[in-house]
């Protein structure tokens, strides 16, 4: 008792001093000014370490032309996905395999390296996420790029062959058959000739594109996608139908009063020309039976592309026009595939249309008028389902696992909008900040929405954040919909161009590798031809040609010479032999601009001309190992016709006695070594194939030293002292990276629960 009350006062003082201030809940609150709401919402997003987050995010990266990758709820950055603009980490446009994508993406012959990413989709299967690819548009040079969610690269770019702007992609058919990509601006589809403005109605054109995925290739197949001509309308956001609406697609559109701007010569603005009229229209196409019509050669080439043209599409009754209010921005296809949303910008109302209205407007031949190219257009009233006021500026709706319960997000309001669009109600609303563009829920585009979360994709963060100068990084704001009331839980800052849409997936679907087969080229997915295993390095000279076939292990690169003549044109293969995860080796040549990131299993090429005579260190850009800064070489660059006058390397005085010390120290890191190889042998380590990779590399250094150790002992016998001290050494050094990779599978083993075996 008395020694109860002996601690209990002396832990009151403590805290009344300070001393564990930082202890509790209470003053930590109070401290740092957090409310109850504040440490929900803290616990709601807080991921602690070692675990891992439920959802993944991939958030087109605006003007930075890349892919933003993070987790939800935590929102911590995971991955920038390099796809249309040069990534140096990556080495992406820094060697030659990565080089070879984005060359794909060349419009014109002309390199284009960068792209304003609006909306990447992720692959589905029966209309589900399956997490097996993703694809992502370029508004400003028509270009689809397709990324593999097995390493998370981009292997191809395809370029539109009639666009020379688009917007309404990607967006997959439910089978990932077809990925959508709708044009924006009109502007005339050959581009081989000049057509005036005043030539805009008949010379100008829209489209649509359906871009053929052979999923098996897991690329693009360009010869069997196609594209269908519409009227220079400035089509925008698409979706493909599902379920009942499977075989549809649904693209809208505004400026239909194919308004062109002259403030120049004294005519009102696009802005107000583009906006005038109370309509604009949704294009509603028969995309399966379009496929079949191409099939029957009833498209025309152009640029050598199946085109469907306007009036072959009308003469079969596979494309339809219905009007929609104000400038309407994304149409949104329900869960269930039977309704569409299309918001309105300029108007306070989401428009909800019937599939199946539609369709039975379509049967009945029932149209109210044709458009100016002779297009049927469906009555508004016969097609809506309902319409809903939400508030201003409504853009983009999203889905909830809850049926019938949408979001849409408010612009001009800034704010997010939780309505039911069955019943065409009102639920909630809650302000984000600022300036909302899409908004993304789990899943929120699929058949199968996975609810709980919403993201708020904000144009403006204002006084968000501390500041940066006058360019803001972009707020996403995180939204708990778990509950009746939407609560918002989390800002985070995204500092890499101006994301548009995201697509957020469960993240136990996504099965990405660690490592890839050995001499693999990542961009093509085959065998690299200038891979080779250890003990196979080379280098080949052929004329004027260099070129190094090496690896990459802890801590050499091989060769670590490379000699060559001013003037050559110098190759080098570099393959990764590591198998442990995470141990990636960076490649560059000072001064040739160049770098390559090569992950285990990896080969990549860098190529450079050696037009300056000198000397040029090498070296690995990762942090691979204890011994990583002596992870080099040299380029060394001759003059024409070269020849050595000296061909000793400077020696060091090493005696005896260092011998002796350096054989001690190998023993005594062997006897660390056993102690390690005997705690994992102990336990069930097979059951972990992280652990087995680890162990099966820490067994490939220490087999290396097999062969040297007769090579100390004959110099030693020689009293070669410098030889036999730097074998032994070497030694040492196979038996610091065993140990390395040792230690860290033995931790591992302890965190991850390995059990004794007997
Ligand atoms: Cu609304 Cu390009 Cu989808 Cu921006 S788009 S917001
Ligand atoms: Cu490999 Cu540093």
């Amino acid at each position: 008792m008395q020694r109860w009350r002996l601690a209990t006062v002396a832990g009151a003082a403590l805290i009344a001093t300070g001393a564990f201030a930082s202890d509790s809940l209470q003053d930590v609150m109070k401290n740092r000014g957090l409310s109850q709401q504040d440490l929900l919402a803290a616990a709601k997003t807080y991921v602690p370490t070692g675990k891992r987050d439920e959802f993944v995010t991939f958030s087109s990266g605006g003007q930075s032309g890349q892919v933003i990758v993070y987790g939800v709820p935590s929102m911590r950055i995971l991955k920038y996905v390099a796809v249309f603009t040069p990534e140096p980490w990556q080495g992406y446009g820094y060697d030659e395999n990565s080089k070879a994508v984005l060359k794909q993406g060349r419009i014109d012959g002309k390199d284009i390296t960068w792209g304003d990413t609006h909306h990447p989709a992720i692959s589905e299967t029966n209309g589900e996420y399956d997490g097996q690819f993703l694809f992502i548009n370029d508004k400003a040079n028509p270009r689809i790029a397709v990324i593999d969610l097995r390493d998370f690269e981009t292997k191809q770019i395809v370029v539109n062959p009639i666009f020379k702007s688009e917007h309404g992609g990607t967006f997959v058919s439910p089978n990932t058959d077809y990925i959508i990509e709708a044009a924006q601006y009109a502007a005339p589809l050959e581009n081989k000739k000049f057509y005036p403005l005043e030539e805009f109605n008949e010379k100008y054109r829209g489209g649509v594109t359906y871009w053929k995925f052979d999923r098996k290739a897991g690329r693009i197949d360009e010869k069997k996608s196609f594209s269908l001509e519409l009227p220079p309308y400035s089509q925008d956001l698409s979706d493909f139908g599902k379920g009942p609406s499977d075989g549809w697609s649904f693209t809208n559109s505004f400026c239909s009063e194919r308004y062109v701007g002259g403030i120049e010569k004294g005519r009102p603005p696009y802005e107000a020309g583009c906006s005038a009229k109370d309509t604009d229209y949704l294009h509603v196409v028969n995309w399966k039976r379009a496929a079949e019509l191409v099939a029957a050669g009833k498209a025309k080439k152009i640029n050598g592309h199946d085109v469907i043209m306007m009036d072959t599409a009308i003469k079969e009754g596979i494309l339809f026009l219905i009007p929609e209010p104000k400038s309407p921005h994304g149409v949104d296809v329900t869960p269930d595939g039977k309704l569409l949303v299309v918001a309105g910008k300029l108007d306070t109302h989401v428009s909800v249309y019937s599939f199946e209205k539609i369709q039975a407007a379509i049967k009945a031949g029932k149209f109210e008028s044709k458009d100016p190219y002779g297009i049927p257009v469906i009555a508004m009233k016969d097609a809506l389902h309902t319409q809903v006021s939400l508030g201003l500026g409504p853009l983009h709706t999203q889905y909830d696992s809850k049926s019938c319960v949408a979001y849409t997000s408010l612009y001009v309001d800034s704010q997010v909008a939780k309505w039911n669009y069955c019943e065409g109600k009102v639920l909630d609303k809650i302000s984000v900040h600022y300036n909302i563009g899409h908004l993304m829920a789990m899943e929120g585009d699929s058949t199968k929405p996975g609810g709980k979360y919403l993201v708020a994709l904000n144009k403006l963060a204002i006084d968000r954040f501390v500041p940066v100068g006058p360019l803001h990084p972009q707020n996403h704001q995180l939204i708990d919909i778990s509950g009746d009331k939407m609560q918002l839980l989390y800002d985070m800052p995204l500092p890499l161009g101006e994301p548009h849409y995201a697509v957020s997936i469960a993240a136990n679907k996504l099965k990405p590798a660690v490592r890839y087969k050995v001499g693999t080229d990542s961009r093509t997915d085959e065998k690299h031809p200038g891979a080779v295993k250890a003990g196979e390095e080379k280098t080949v000279k052929k004329g004027n040609k260099v070129e190094v076939f090496g690896t990459l292990i802890r801590s050499h690169i091989t060769p670590e010479t490379i000699e060559v003549e001013v003037g050559d044109e110098v190759t080098i293969h570099l393959t990764n032999l590591e198998r442990a995860q995470d141990e990636t080796h960076g490649f560059t040549v000072s001064t040739y601009n160049t770098h390559a990131s090569i992950e285990p299993g990896k080969t990549v090429t860098v190529k450079f001309k050696a037009d300056k005579e000198g000397v040029y260190p090498y070296y690995c850009t990762e942090f691979c190992s204890a011994l990583h800064l002596e992870m080099q070489g040299y380029l060394l660059v001759k003059p024409k016709g070269w020849k050595p006058t000296k061909t000793n390397l400077a020696a060091g005085n090493y005696t005896e006695a260092d011998y002796k010390a350096t054989l001690k120290k190998v023993a005594d890191t062997q006897a660390v070594i056993d102690s390690v190889v005997a705690y994992i042998t102990s336990v069930n380590y097979k059951d972990f194939p992280e652990v087995v990779a680890m162990v099966d590399d820490a067994f490939d250094q220490l087999g290396k030293t097999k062969d040297l150790k007769p090579k100390h002992e004959a110099a030693a016998a020689k009293k070669d002292w410098e030889n036999a001290n730097l074998w032994a050494e070497q030694i040492w050094q196979y038996q610091v990276k065993t140990a390395d990779l040792g230690l860290r599978a033995k931790t591992f083993l302890e965190q991850n629960g390995a059990k004794k075996v007997k």
